[in-house]
């Protein structure tokens, strides 16, 4: 299987000016019939030859250029290229071409969803529906006919704006769209389907109405309001932080049950899986909205970054993703608090990314190389390429941060461009040099900084030594100093920042050699240091604190995730002292600093209820896990249930009294506040649980019955649901299914809820829960609630020590690898991380990969992440 390299990038030899579709759906065959007007690209494309992608699940009825039919010695196939051996400089190449969306498992390209057609392109899907040239650099309009049966599929949808239709008499009926924005293939669209949809409009800052649609099942359609408002939010806010007006006169968003991402930017036409457009108080969670809200902007934020100026070839996917994450976890702070969603981002950063970019499919934010470019949207493309655009951000400045995006735009609107264009753009903008910045998109692997200091008291003289490092990541033995933004901050004997230069408190340091040495004067005292304020670069840190100093940053530091960041490191410092112990049979006694440190936060009422709750919620199991050199899962799970209880019994009368002021009487609403107050709620009784007491567990039963809201509901229910009380789980269970069995998104929850339960035995629940009449292995969101719940979010039962979970997924993998490989690939993550674990694991981790190595027929997808975490 072949890899393919960034260094072998060659322009396209021939342009599309247009693209004219005619789709004829129908239950069995679709027919689609293409019109390419092509033209030599100027770089000197004349008497090359034309190259076209086709999947070969499609079937080439005809191909004609200039209205010649072409034979087969015309052409030549070579995989998935047909390659034409000699066309004219200019010319028109027609296609048709037949294929059944219908049996197509793998959601790539024309599918059905629910019984409604629908597509996804990106990354390479466009060409499991036609041959084209289908390479983002190729950038056309597009005109596309949709013609279907009216009474199945009443409403059908394309990219642009509705120019024409008209029905015949064998009750079929068509619609022709128009795009006027020239776009690459992967950004098509197409639906159609029996759809309603919410209808509202948005006045743009230059006053044009734009039409806003969203379509769903008529079941659903009563939880459309919230997308619709997110829209209309981040429509102002585009317009407002970044000076970026919407263009086409439509903005439809269409809610589909299969969807193997969370959403598609497709232009003027995205498609959401229905887990990320529809919200409802007594369906979603708070969490489910905070995702909606952020979703629905960042599809809406490609319309500019990603659609208008878009990626060049897949290496430069960062440029997009990473700057559109960026773009739309501002706006998500914007909205609701900035700490609490700087604190969510960088903990799922620090426990997934880093354990990626620590694993054998480690890749710098622009890959050198692939083998399926579906296996590289990771958290390092989008949440390590965001936290790259934020540290140019820092370096620059609101201000020429800004110049430099409207000067990226500017120069490259209507382009397919790359990730140093964009960097470009910064300089030219700022005049700051980012020469050494842009190993960042080089270099793999999680840097480390070592810090170290003095304090001189004669000459009161503080230095701060840092010393970086980054590991050795697949095909990169060593690595190039970085330049890495340091955020810091010195807090005196009481507590209070010390004015530094300039009158600031924070002050960004220029990290760039391997090791350098910072001094600060006039220091009257020893300082204690607050680094990586708001964690200002996806690094490692560490400076050895003493646990006292930890605790004093947590009450004192002026930088919110500061506070937050010194509350994880003590928790994190004493956990890891007990997994020690835990391993040497030591009897655990848990430092009383941290049952102190979590009461004063506790007791404090100033403090912001959503921060009270992060910083209460102590590191996961796979963030410890994460910083583990080696995982003792048990051990792991041992401790922190250990720290827990202890928590739970020394603050036991506060957590109930905050659990009971933090009730909210009214409406639901999941606006900031609300929300905070439930999580804080929540938290405070599922360490109540904790206890083991049957009075709390009582408190969540009823909990559970009274909640007027799934956030409230579910959060009892899973408390019980994973307590040791069996009987009470059971019937709690039992009752959720029974009130929710048609809401499709609350049964994912539901097999979520049972593959995540920690207790002895779930393996056989979720193989019983396989069968279960609600689950179906096709749909990814089933999927990933069930098998990807178990095996990523269950560490104690997907890693028993029999190799029972392991094996579990190995067959599950070999199912899914023809079915669906992305979803197949995807899935395989946890096994992939073997080199982590003890010796007995690591053998029966690689033997279910070996096994999936040696069986026939493996996707591309799947052949790449067994064979890469093998190698
Ligand atoms: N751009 C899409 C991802 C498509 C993934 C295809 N395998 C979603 C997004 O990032 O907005
Ligand atoms: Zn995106």
């Amino acid at each position: 299987l072949n890899e393919i390299f960034l260094k072998d990038y060659q322009a396209p030899r021939y342009l599309i000016e247009s693209t004219d579709m005619h789709f004829e759906l129908h239950e069995q065959d679709t027919l689609v019939r293409t019109r390419m007007q092509v033209t030599a690209n100027v770089d000197g494309g004349a008497g090359a030859a034309f190259e076209l992608f086709g999947h070969e699940d499609v079937e080439l009825c005809r191909i004609a250029i200039n209205d010649q039919v072409l034979s087969e010695k015309d052409y030549q196939r070579q995989g998935e290229k047909l390659i034409v051996k000699s066309v004219p400089a200019s010319f028109l190449c027609e296609t048709l071409t037949r294929i059944q969306p219908q049996d197509n498992t793998a959601l790539e390209g024309l599918y059905k969803s629910d019984g409604m057609f629908c597509t996804q392109c990106e990354a390479e899907g466009f060409r499991r529906i036609t041959f084209y040239p289908d390479r983002p650099d190729v950038m056309s309009v597009f005109r596309t006919t949709v013609e279907a049966d009216k009474a199945l599929y009443p409403v059908l949808l394309s990219n642009g704006n509705p120019v024409e239709q008209g029905e015949s008499d064998d009750g079929r009926h068509w619609i022709t769209w128009e795009d006027p924005f020239p776009k690459p293939a992967y950004l098509f669209a197409l639906v159609a389907g029996d759809l309603e949809y919410i209808e509202d409009s948005y006045p743009t800052m230059s006053d044009r109405d734009v039409k806003l649609l969203i379509y769903g099942e008529a079941k659903d359609l009563d939880k459309l309001e919230y997308a619709m408002a997110s829209l209309k939010n981040a429509m102002r806010w585009d317009e407002e932080v970044y000076g970026r007006e919407y263009d086409l006169d439509i903005y439809m968003i269409v809610a589909v049950d299969f969807f193997n991402m969370g959403a598609m930017e497709n232009k003027g036409l995205n498609i959401f899986n229905t887990s990320c457009v529809l919200a409802h108080p007594k369906t979603t969670t708070d969490a489910g909205f905070q995702r909606v809200e952020g979703v629905v902007a960042h599809e809406y934020f490609h319309n500019w970054s990603g659609n208008r100026v878009t990626c060049r070839d897949w290496f430069q996917l960062s440029l997009k993703e990473g700057f559109t994450v960026f773009r739309d976890a501002e706006f998500s702070a914007d909205m609701n608090s900035r700490t609490v969603k700087r604190v969510e981002d960088v903990a799922l950063l620090r426990t997934a990314q880093f354990a990626e970019d620590a694993g054998p499919m480690a890749h710098p934010i622009r890959p050198a190389s692939f083998i399926e470019i579906s296996n590289f949207y990771t958290l390092t493309i989008y949440e390590k390429g965001a936290e790259v655009v934020r540290m140019i951000h820092t370096l620059l400045g609101e201000e020429q941060f800004r110049a430099g995006s409207d000067l990226y735009f500017e120069r490259h609107d209507g382009q397919a461009v790359t990730t140093d264009d964009f960097v470009a753009a910064m300089e030219d903008a700022s005049g700051r040099d980012l020469s050494q910045f842009r190993l960042w998109y080089s270099q793999a692997g999680t840097p480390e900084l070592k810090f170290s200091d003095e304090y001189d008291p004669q000459a009161h003289r503080y230095v701060l030594h840092v010393q970086q490092s980054c590991p050795a990541s697949p095909g990169q033995a060593t690595k190039e100093p970085m330049h890495i933004p340091l955020a810091m901050g010195l807090l005196d004997q009481q507590g209070n920042d010390l004015t530094l230069v300039n009158g600031e408190t924070t002050l960004v340091l220029d990290v760039t050699e391997a090791e350098q040495s910072f001094t600060f004067e006039n220091i009257q005292s020893r300082p204690v240091p607050s680094l990586l304020r708001g964690f200002s670069a996806p690094v490692k840190s560490h400076y050895p604190y003493q646990r006292d100093e930890l605790v004093f940053l947590m009450a004192n530091d002026s930088d919110g995730f500061s506070r937050w960041d010194a509350a994880q490191k003590l928790a994190v410092d004493i956990m890891q002292s007990l997994i020690h112990d835990h391993q040497n049979g030591v009897a655990l006694t848990l430092d009383p600093r941290l049952v102190d440190a979590f009461r004063a936060i506790l007791e404090d009422s100033t403090l912001d209820k959503a921060m009270v709750a992060k910083v209460l919620t102590l590191p996961s199991e796979a963030y410890l896990s994460e910083l583990a050199t080696e995982i003792d899962v048990d051990a792991i799970h041992h401790v922190r249930n250990f720290v827990r209880k202890e928590l739970a019994q020394g603050l036991e009368s506060i957590l109930l009294s905050v659990y009971e002021a933090c009730e909210l009487a009214g409406e639901y609403s999941p606006d900031a506040a609300s929300i905070a107050r439930r999580s804080l709620r929540n938290l405070c009784l599922s360490y109540l649980m904790a206890t083991e007491e049957a009075r709390y567990l009582a408190l969540a039963e009823e909990q559970y019955v009274n909640a007027d809201n799934m956030t409230d509901q579910s959060a009892a229910l899973s408390m019980v649901a994973h307590s040791r009380f069996k009987q009470a789980a059971h019937k709690l269970l039992e009752r959720f299914y029974k009130q929710w069995q048609d809401e499709a998104l609350v049964v994912n929850q539901w097999f979520a809820i049972q593959a995540t339960n920690p207790e002895p035995g779930t393996l056989a629940d979720v193989e019983a829960l396989m069968q279960h009449p609600a689950f179906d292995m096709k749909n990814p969101n089933k999927l990933r609630a069930l098998l990807g719940g178990f095996c990523g979010q269950n560490a104690i039962n997907f890693h028993m020590a029999d190799g029972s979970g392991y094996r579990f997924l190995g067959d599950r993998i070999l199912e899914l690898n023809k079915q669906n490989p992305q979803v197949a690939s995807r899935m395989l993550t946890p096994l992939t991380r073997w080199k982590k674990y003890g010796e007995a694991r690591q053998q029966q981790m690689k033997a279910q990969l070996q096994r999936i190595l040696d069986s026939d027929g493996l996707s591309k997808d799947v052949y790449e992440v067994v064979s890469k975490s093998l190698a």
